[in-house]
């Protein structure tokens, strides 16, 4: 057997340790049959390590490894014993230890990919999908951010090209910063609910009593590998108590710093709408209660619709959900990552800037193409951390 593994992230303790299998693809994964307690699939899959005795070492992830020399690059915790032992793991399962990582971790050239590697690993701990892991391990890698900045090192780039880059800064950093989605709409009509659905847990009280959320309640969740925090709170309806006008205005705060609105309409918002017993639809969704500020998009959906047997619906084909049976809530989700990103899933192939620094980099670099320099004082003054241009 020709496989190597290896330490990514170094010795002793950290957040998270990261090691490497190199050479032949199916002797890895045969390798992987034995050590892991899922099967792979697709590129990222979340599994227990086990030891000889089918007993768990650690839980983490097994990436499909984009660029050679790896095939795979696992994640464990951060405890030097857990990597030793899963390291040993390999070893008795016929891997070669190779101390030295950089032995066959071919990354282009070490000042740029070390940085890079080191800001993505750095952060594995906070992104929560497979997707982002795998994204980020990509920017380290050579056909990712850090493969990119390297090859301008050693050949100034074009502005265009760095330009390029730079565009795709939103999408890169979207990945590793939650974008605020604020659920608002009258009482009852199933924000709360919604919430909940889309975090996975119970985090917001819901009764069929209108008025029950008065706090803000926020929560963190992720779709398709993009982090998302979610506010719920008061819902609109006239005459409020004096807890609920309170609860108001601190919906409004949070609308005002939103960067996604998701205004729910209940079917009893659109029966207010009936004029007489014979109407078979609404002509359009019933305007909103509220005013919304004008930099902040909003997304209008028709809530609870398993209930809308006797509705009159608006003619289009406004987009209807239901919380309780799950009934449009992947175009919802679809929907609301098109409106933030543009797309739908998290970034593949190429080199994507995902911190802001980077960007404040790429920025930097393009006004110095831009007054005639060849960039490469910029570049190592980034490397090397220092402010100058
Ligand atoms: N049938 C059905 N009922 C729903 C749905 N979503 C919410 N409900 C019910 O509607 C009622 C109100 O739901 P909530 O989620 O508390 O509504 P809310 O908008 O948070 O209400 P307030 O906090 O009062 O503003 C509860 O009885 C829910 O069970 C849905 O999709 N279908
Ligand atoms: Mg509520």
């Amino acid at each position: 057997m020709s496989i190597s593994v290896c330490s990514l992230s170094g010795p002793g303790t950290s957040a998270l340790h990261a090691l490497g299998l190199a050479g032949d693809r199916s002797q890895c994964e045969s390798l992987l049959q034995d050590l892991l307690s899922q099967p792979l699939k697709g590129g990222a899959t979340y599994t227990e390590f086990l030891d000889a005795s089918g007993q768990s070492i650690d839980d983490g992830l097994c990436l499909s490894w984009p660029d050679p020399p790896f095939q795979f690059v696992l994640t464990t915790h951060g405890s030097p014993l857990i990597l030793e032992e899963v390291i040993h793991r390999c070893v008795e399962l016929g891997a070669v230890h190779s101390a030295d990582s950089d032995q066959i971790f071919r990354v282009p050239e070490e000042a740029v990919a070390e940085k890079v590697l080191g800001q993505a690993l750095g952060r594995l701990t906070e992104v929560i999908s497979p997707e982002a892991c795998s994204f980020l391990l990509e920017q380290a890698s050579p056909s990712g951010f850090a493969g990119v900045v390297e090859k301008w090192k050693r050949q100034a780039p074009s502005i265009d090209e760095v330009r390029e880059v730079l565009d795709r800064g939103l999408l890169g950093r979207a990945v590793m910063k939650s974008s605020v989605v604020v659920l608002t709409g009258v009482t009852n009509a199933g924000k709360s609910t919604l919430l909940n659905v889309l975090v996975g847990e119970d985090r917001s009280i819901v009764t069929p009593e209108e008025g029950t959320t008065r706090d803000l309640v926020v929560a963190s969740t992720q779709i398709n590998g993009f982090p998302l925090t979610l506010v719920d709170g008061a819902g609109w309806r006239e005459s409020p108590g004096l807890i609920e006008e309170q609860g108001l205005l601190r919906v409004k705060e949070a609308i005002r710093n939103a960067d996604l609105v998701v205004e729910l309409i209940p079917p009893a918002r659109l029966e207010e709408m009936i004029v007489d017993d014979s109407q078979k639809e609404v002509s359009s969704i019933p305007e909103s209660a509220f005013v919304f500020p004008e930099d902040v998009p909003v997304i209008r959906v028709l809530s609870r619709c398993d209930e809308f047997l006797s509705t009159p619906l608006p003619p289009n084909d406004d987009l209807a959900i239901s919380a309780k049976t799950g009934e449009g809530l992947g175009l919802l989700e679809d929907q609301i990552l098109q409106v933030l990103y543009g797309q739908s899933t998290v970034p593949e192939g190429g080199p994507y800037p995902f911190l802001d620094e980077h960007v404040i980099f790429l920025e930097r670099l393009v006004s110095a193409l831009d007054s005639g320099d060849n960039g490469q004082v910029c570049l190592q003054d980034y490397l090397e951390g220092v402010n100058r241009c």
